[in-house]
């Protein structure tokens, strides 16, 4: 797991954050949760690498051997296949934004 910073923009029109050149992959997937509840993950993948972005409220992330909170959106948790993860904590208002490197597959799940 690394955590990456996003360059962001701010002028008195706002926050432009952009996500170009610092993933460690090309992006075959996105997708995104709303109004999460409970716990999901609970898995590893075999070849798929991710990168987590809470756009909005926060989210608790648990690995093998680290507790992450996510909540500020210019900051970017790259996962490896082999990184293991839960998520829980989600706030209500949670949106958290997902780029994958692979097409989806359920083959690609290692679940507890
Ligand atoms: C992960 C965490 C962060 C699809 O049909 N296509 C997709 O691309 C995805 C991601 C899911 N699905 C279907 C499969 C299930 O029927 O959507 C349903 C919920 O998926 P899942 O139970 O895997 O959701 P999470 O939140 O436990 O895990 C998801 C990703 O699957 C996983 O790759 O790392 O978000």
């Amino acid at each position: 797991m690394k955590l990456i910073e996003l360059p962001t923009h701010s002028d008195a029109r706002g926050d432009l954050t952009v996500i170009e050149s610092c993933l460690p992959f090309m992006i075959r997937r996105v997708f995104f949760i709303t109004k999460p509840v409970g716990v999901r993950g609970g898995h590893y993948h075999i070849k798929t690498v991710q990168a987590l972005i809470c756009l909005q409220g926060s989210i608790l992330i648990e690995l093998r051997d680290d507790l992450v909170r996510l909540d500020d959106k210019r900051q970017c948790m790259i996962l490896q296949p082999s990184d293991w993860h839960s998520m829980y904590e989600f706030s209500e208002d949670c949106i958290l934004l997902v780029l994958a490197s692979e097409h989806y597959s359920e083959n690609d799940y290692v679940r507890d």
